[in-house]
């Protein structure tokens, strides 16, 4: 082990320079050409590198001194001896020393101390203008922008914690940013996401703590099925994109009710079992048709929409192993027997666990029906990347008013849930209103 004494090298013409910056510490391990000390004179600033790899066993200079000659000792390195330079003549990268402009960094010349001649030697390359506030003229998140007024230590600092220094404030001489700033930065950020959901908040979501209910009596850990480990994903994303509103309406289906039960009897001939579901994807088809802002998609690039221009709609089917939706497609074009058929099908298809790919992709729309389960309403999550979702409960004979005294009328509830990026309250409206009329008066469906 040899130790080699680090000098302040030719000063560039300068008369001083300050040490503003050490990014070591004694007994810290440098790599050759690591930033080991920042010197800065009136018009330049220049970043020291190692000359050679080794343990730093004593720092000479501290942060303010002021250096007037080169060959200034400032450091000692504890070099291992195959690594030292005595009459070493391979080339050496040359050190980095910029300030405003990475590309100039490197410039093989002569080195710092007698010692590594061999090596290159730093130069003092002009400070942007201190007038130049930093804030202002940093507009790439890259942490190479020349205008990012920091060294390569701070940069590869930065790079390495994934920190854009565009946004980090310099606290150094004309708003240099130095490690402190760094990692002042990056502690707030963590704070920041610890806090998260905090009011005023505006970090990272937060974590759910990890609770030991066995504190609390007895429990059994289950195994999500595929299906349940699919269904959160992808409702978390939904819930965590997508900007929901949901609006709310009923629809006097009593003489569609009628209607339905006067096909009773058909459907037993025919083997096909009519519910309020094909009469409800039928007019959800028609109103979609009528608005079509419903039925799109919007596009990866945030620039623009996707419009369907064929009206598939999903329907959301409970089966044992979890919440699965088959997509029934062109329901535009179909008859209500066609689709009473296919829902029948497809539904006993998702219970038996074996819908393929192919059922469950291409919607447009979904529909999912409570009705047969019950409750009086609920808020359904948008499927994305469709755009909205009909949440339809159980219907229910109540009191109306027909101008002249209280009717029976049977009246469902809907819950329409869209992505408001894509879908405005007026198209929302427009589209719920059409959907409750045609329901109301099912002659709507076939005009
Ligand atoms: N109001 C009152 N009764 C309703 C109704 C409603 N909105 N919708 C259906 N019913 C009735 C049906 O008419 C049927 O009664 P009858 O035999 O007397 O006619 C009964 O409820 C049972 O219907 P069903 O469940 O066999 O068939 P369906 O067409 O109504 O529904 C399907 C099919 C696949 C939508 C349904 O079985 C299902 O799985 N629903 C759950 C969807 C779901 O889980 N959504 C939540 C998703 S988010 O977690």
């Amino acid at each position: 082990m040899a130790v080699e004494i680090v000098r302040v090298p030719d000063l560039g013409g300068a008369d001083e320079v300050e040490v503003i910056e050490i990014p070591v510490k004694v007994g810290d391990q440098v790599a050759l050409d690591d930033t080991m000390v920042v010197l800065e004179s009136e018009k330049a600033t220049m970043e020291l590198p190692a000359p050679f790899a080794g343990r730093i066993v004593k720092i000479l200079v501290t942060e303010g001194d002021k250096i007037t000659a080169e060959g200034v000792p400032i450091m000692e390195l504890e070099v291992e001896a195959e690594s030292t330079v005595a009459g070493e003549t391979e080339a050496i990268p040359s050190p980095s020393q910029e300030l405003t402009d990475p590309d100039l960094t490197r410039k093989p010349e002569s080195n710092v101390q007698a010692k590594a001649e061999t090596k290159s030697k730093p130069q003092l390359v002009p400070n942007k203008p201190a007038s130049t506030p930093v804030a202002d003229d940093i507009t790439t998140a890259d942490n190479t922008a020349t205008d990012v007024y920091a060294g390569p230590y701070v940069r590869r600092l930065a790079r390495e914690l994934g920190v854009d220094l565009s946004r980090v404030p310099g606290s150094g001489p004309r708003q240099r940013i130095i490690k402190e700033d760094v990692q002042k930065f990056v502690k707030q950020r963590i704070a920041n996401s610890q806090n998260a959901g905090s009011p005023g908040s505006g970090g990272a979501i937060p974590s759910v703590p990890d609770i030991d209910f066995t504190k609390f009596g007895d429990i059994e850990t289950l195994a999500m099925s595929k299906i349940a480990k699919l269904t959160a994903a992808n409702m978390q994303r939904s819930w965590l994109n997508v900007p929901h509103v949901t609006q709310f309406d009923d629809a006097d289906i009593t003489e569609l009710e009628e209607f339905r039960q006067s096909l009773k009897a058909e459907g037993d001939r025919r083997g096909v079992k009519i519910t309020p579901v094909p009469f409800l994807l039928k007019a959800c088809a028609l109103a979609l048709q009528e608005n079509s802002v419903l039925n799109r998609a919007l596009h990866s690039d945030g620039q623009h929409f996707v419009q369907k221009n064929y009206f598939n709609i999903g329907m959301a089917v409970d089966t044992p192993k979890g919440l699965m939706v088959p997509v029934i497609r062109d329901v535009n074009q179909k008859g209500i027997w066609e689709l009473a058929t296919e829902i029948f099908e497809l539904a006993d298809k998702a219970r038996a666990g074996k819908l393929t790919v192919n059922d469950m992709q291409g919607g447009c729309f979904t529909v999912s029906s409570l009705g047969a389960i019950g409750g009086r309403g609920f808020t359904p999550i948008v499927n994305t990347p469709e755009v909205a979702i009909l949440g339809v409960s159980k219907a229910a004979i109540q009191p109306v008013w027909n101008g002249a005294e209280f009717a029976p009328r049977k009246l469902l509830p809907l819950a329409l849930s869209y992505d408001h990026r894509a879908v405005n309250g007026g198209d929302g409206g427009r589209f719920m209103t059409r959907l409750v009329e045609l329901l109301s008066d099912i002659r709507g469906m076939v005009m």
